[in-house]
């Protein structure tokens, strides 16, 4: 999954029509390095990050949407927690909704059960502005273990079939260096919930955690994150960097698959 990110940078030189161009051409060149789906996102979640508001996210990410399923057959994800940006996207041309607050939102429940697209729950503790605050767990996988199965309950109470979900423990939401590195070390503990799991580290702090990298330092420590995920079990990676992340996965695939066929 390619992170497609539209956010105020993107129009800083020519506007709306620019931005909307350059998303495309994005768009195109992570397609084109293997990527599966695109998640395009108008709403930054990092630690600390301001909200913005339902009419600039809709400006921001649904002509993109729009423009890219017009011209590109490259399944869309969009990646909000607002249920009326869900609701638009897909009418847009998205075909899955990645929601980082497990569609807690008023109506968005049921606005994904009538939209009958797949939907990632994400695990989040607290909100992006404050979540890193001294996160706390009893049993980080436990917890968040926990977290999931109620929300997978709820979903279904709700209305969304279960062959919809999928599931991401959260790295870096509401969590410690060390709560993200248990959680990559027990990955495949998730996969007791029988859902697929999707998983972001992309560039994520925990990684200039453990090398002392800045942001734009940490491709090789992406890739590696993402390549234990898979052998742990995510069916998606999340990632900025399309191009290495498959080709360190062919690599992981073809040593995984060597010798099957050889008796
Ligand atoms: C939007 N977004 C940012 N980080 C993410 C992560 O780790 N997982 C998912 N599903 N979405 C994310």
């Amino acid at each position: 999954m390619g992170i497609l990110n539209v956010t105020p940078d993107s129009f800083s030189d020519g506007g709306r029509f620019a931005a909307v161009e350059a998303a495309l051409r994005q768009a195109e060149r992570m397609l084109e390095e293997g990527a599966d789906i695109l998640d395009v996102g108008g709403e930054s979640t990092r630690p600390g990050a301001a909200a913005v508001s339902l009419d600039e996210e809709m400006a921001r990410v649904l002509p993109v949407i729009e423009r890219i399923h017009a011209e590109l057959d490259f399944p869309i994800s969009i990646d909000t927690s607002k249920p009326e940006l869900m609701r638009e996207a897909v009418a847009a041309g998205a075909g899955m909704i990645n929601d980082v607050n497990a569609l807690k939102a008023p109506g968005a429940i049921a606005v994904v059960a009538d939209a009958a697209v797949p939907v990632c729950l994400m695990h989040m503790l607290g909100q992006p502005r404050t979540m890193q605050t001294a996160p706390q767990y009893e049993e980080v996988v436990a917890d968040i273990l926990g977290y999931l199965g109620r929300r997978i309950a709820e979903c279904e109470d709700g209305g969304i079939v279960r062959e919809r979900l999928l599931l991401d423990p959260g790295f870096g939401f509401g969590k410690t260096l060390q709560h993200n590195l248990a959680l990559l070390r027990d990955l495949e503990a998730f996969q007791a919930l029988g859902l697929p799991i999707l998983v972001g580290i992309s560039r994520k702090s925990m990684l200039g955690g453990v090398t002392g990298r800045a942001v734009d330092g940490r491709l090789a420590a992406s890739v590696a994150a993402a390549v234990m995920a898979v052998e742990r079990g995510a069916r998606i990676v999340r990632v900025h960097d399309v191009a290495e992340t498959v080709d360190a996965l062919r690599v992981w695939r073809a040593v995984t698959d060597a010798g099957v066929d050889l008796n």
